[in-house]
């Protein structure tokens, strides 16, 4: 069955009461897991399109209490770090997070030698350019093979740095330099994909379901979100990154109701 990552990001824009943030971040993570996420996936920088960037001391400083409270909270808890930024990842690892999320595929070049040493689990997502800078790098002229070749690329260089193949999960990166024509055409291909490889996939509340549904709210995205999670699901995804962990639960139990049901 598809597991699910509950998103806590640890950054100001995403929680109203400043100071508190590490506080609230650690509160929202322990909902999470109770609501059904299989693991945590931990950010201290925002990396939606236009967003600014951080220091990697302001980063590590965001996210390894979060990482520690939860972690004493949860012994068991399985953790991921988001970074792009391998000097974040050595103190996450060090804190026992057992995946780490780059969302830049691995381009810091310490970042596929820190893993392999850890021995933990990878995602290597596609993106092309900077955060700020990524939508104005959507040509393509056939954006899903391109993005899978970039990802098949990525999945080599890891290998050859010395990491499992069974701990990289590729994610062709929803909204990440790609309009919504062209995340259209990667969820549509999803299968072909899921079939070759472990694939994460973040589509949560992201700006394409806005785009088809008109909503200008990322947080009311829920029910559109829930439709990629199904899609996901029947695809073959196999852990999907959302921020209503418990609403893609119960969508996803009336899903395995209908597929698992005895007939005839
Ligand atoms: N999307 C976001 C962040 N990290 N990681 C992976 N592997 N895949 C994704 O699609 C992905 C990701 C952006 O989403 P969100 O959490 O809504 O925003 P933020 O940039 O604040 O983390």
């Amino acid at each position: 069955m598809m597991q699910l990552m509950g998103i806590v990001n640890v950054t100001p824009d995403s929680f109203s009461d400043g100071g508190r943030l590490g506080d609230a971040a650690v509160q929202h993570g322990l909902r999470l897991l109770e609501e059904g996420a299989d693991w945590l996936d931990v950010g201290g920088e925002s990396t939606r399109p236009g967003a600014v960037a951080v220091s990697a001391e302001e980063e590590a400083a965001r996210v390894l209490p979060v990482i520690d409270a939860l972690r004493r909270e949860r012994p068991d808890v399985k953790l991921s770090v988001d970074t792009r930024r391998a000097s974040v990842a050595a103190a996450a690892l060090a804190a026992g997070v057992q995946m780490v999320n780059d969302v830049s595929g691995g381009a810091d070049p310490e970042m596929l030698p820190l893993v392999a040493r850890s021995g933990v689990e990878i995602v290597l997502m596609h993106m092309r350019g900077e955060p700020t800078t990524m939508m104005s790098h959507t040509g393509y002229s056939d954006v899903v093979r391109e993005v899978w070749a970039t990802l098949r690329e990525r999945r080599e260089a890891a290998l050859q740095a010395g990491i499992d193949e069974s701990r990289v999960h590729l994610d062709p990166g929803i909204g990440f330099a790609k309009t919504t024509a062209q995340n259209l055409a990667l969820l549509h291909t999803l299968p072909e994909y899921c079939a070759q490889h472990s694939v994460l996939l973040g589509a949560s509340r992201k700006a394409f379901i806005g785009a088809i549904t008109g909503q200008t709210v990322a947080a009311e995205r829920v029910e559109g979100s829930l439709a990629v999670a199904l899609w996901a699901v029947t695809s073959g995804v196999r852990i999907l990154r959302v921020h209503d962990v418990g609403a893609t639960r119960r969508a996803l139990a009336v899903w395995r109701g209908i597929r698992e049901a005895p007939w005839s």
